[in-house]
């Protein structure tokens, strides 16, 4: 039975990697090691309170004391590292935190799987593996000209995040070239499907236009990210963790580029499709909802991945198109409307106040 470490697994993509993982693999043990920062929400895995081979520890990455002995304590087959500080616009107001998190954060375990892994020849046992979870954003912002980052493209980041991500991925190649440590690095585009936090772009439409809302689009909305399905991104990442070439770097995308105000007025349509005639939120859900806003400040104005090298090597394909997966997520949303309830209800209405003064 191999046992995971998963960090920030009660995150967005984190909690939809382990309902993935405990659905395809039976004898998997899984220790999540999450913080629980605003981010972070046990409910996305409460059931799996009772599995016994689920264990959740409350903590710091960047405390070196805990996670060592979270090793120690576990005899640890593989890590999958999620935990981070993970959204653009936090890390223009705040940056420091994303250093401490995603920079500190990310050497601490590095030094801990290698303390717990390395023999004295230098060599590592037998079937250890890390694997970074990153992000598209790395390599900076694309013209509209048919380019696609490719695992080669030089590093460019412009956000604090995305510099604290690029700092991180930069330390994880370094102890690969240095140490021979055994990891990956997997650089995925923007993701979307249950479970992620309203401050994120679909979530937040999601949300707002439930409640008759303004729908915030910064600048022009003309910008374009490229988006994937939850479930195919956990799903590439323990491909590349089992078939992925030790040491390698793999791009995780769909080619499914969208503009910001395409995927606004799809989203306010399908709601508004999938509503009842009777109910009476349908009255609001309409264009109007939608207010231009001052431009998020340096805001890249394409991500577009090349996913050749994942297909090639590793056989991974995404498997939800975007309209079927949208679908999917919105009634998600719809079904868990206490999930946003209970999130929204507290500090996020300072946040969001601050943020947009809408
Ligand atoms: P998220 O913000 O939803 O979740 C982050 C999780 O990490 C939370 O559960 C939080 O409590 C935990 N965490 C934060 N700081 C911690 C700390 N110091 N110690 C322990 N736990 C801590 O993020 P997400 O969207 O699920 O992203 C997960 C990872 O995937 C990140 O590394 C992000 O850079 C990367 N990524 C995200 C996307 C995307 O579209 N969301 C795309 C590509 C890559
Ligand atoms: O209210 C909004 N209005 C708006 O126009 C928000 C929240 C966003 N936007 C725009 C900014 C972006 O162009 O929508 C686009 C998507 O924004 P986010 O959801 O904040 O995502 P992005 O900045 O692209 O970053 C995401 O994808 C890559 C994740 O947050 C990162 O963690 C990941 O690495």
């Amino acid at each position: 039975m191999k046992t995971y470490l998963v960090t920030g697994g009660a995150g967005f993509i984190g909690s939809n990697y382990i309902h993935y993982m405990f659905k395809k693999y039976k004898d998997i043990k899984i220790v999540n090691l999450d913080k629980l920062t605003y981010a972070g929400n046990p409910e996305n895995l409460k059931e799996f309170e009772n599995n016994e081979n689920y264990v959740f520890i409350k903590e710091d990455i960047c405390n070196a004391e805990a996670v060592n002995k979270i090793f120690q304590e576990y005899d640890i087959d593989r890590v999958v590292h999620f935990a981070a500080e993970s959204h653009v616009d936090r890390s223009i107001k705040n940056p420091e935190i994303f250093v401490q998190t995603n920079v500190i954060g990310t050497t601490v375990l590095l030094n801990a799987a290698r303390n717990a892994w390395e023999q004295e020849d230098g060599t590592y046992k037998e079937g250890k593996k890390f694997l970074h979870v990153s992000t598209d954003e790395v390599y900076g912002s694309l013209e509209e000209d048919g380019t696609f980052f490719y695992e080669t493209t030089p590093y460019s980041p412009h956000s604090p995040y995305s510099a604290s991500k690029a700092s991180s991925d930069m330390l994880v190649k370094a102890y690969i070239d240095t140490y021979k440590f055994p990891a990956n690095i997997t650089n995925c585009s923007n993701n979307y499907g249950p479970y992620q936090f309203p401050e994120k772009l679909i979530p937040l439409i999601i949300n707002n236009a439930l409640n008759g809302k303004k729908i915030p689009v910064y600048g022009d909305g003309l910008n374009i990210r490229d988006w994937l399905y939850v479930e195919d991104h956990a799903k590439g990442i323990d491909m590349v963790q089992e078939k992925g070439r030790l040491g390698e770097t793999y791009n995780i995308g769909g080619h499914n580029e969208r503009r910001n105000i395409e995927i606004v007025k799809t989203i306010l349509k399908l709601l508004y499709d999938v509503l009842p005639e009777t109910d009476p939120r349908r009255e609001h859900i309409n264009e109007n909802l939608i207010e231009y806003v001052e431009d998020r400040k340096g805001h890249d104005r394409r991500y577009a991945i090349a996913p050749d090298k994942i297909r090639k090597e590793v056989g991974w394909e995404p498997e939800t198109d975007f309209e079927t997966g949208i679908r999917k997520t919105i009634k998600w949303y719809l079904k868990n409307l206490d999930w946003m309830e209970n999130i929204t209800s507290g500090e996020y209405q300072n946040y969001y106040k601050e943020m947009y003064h809408l």
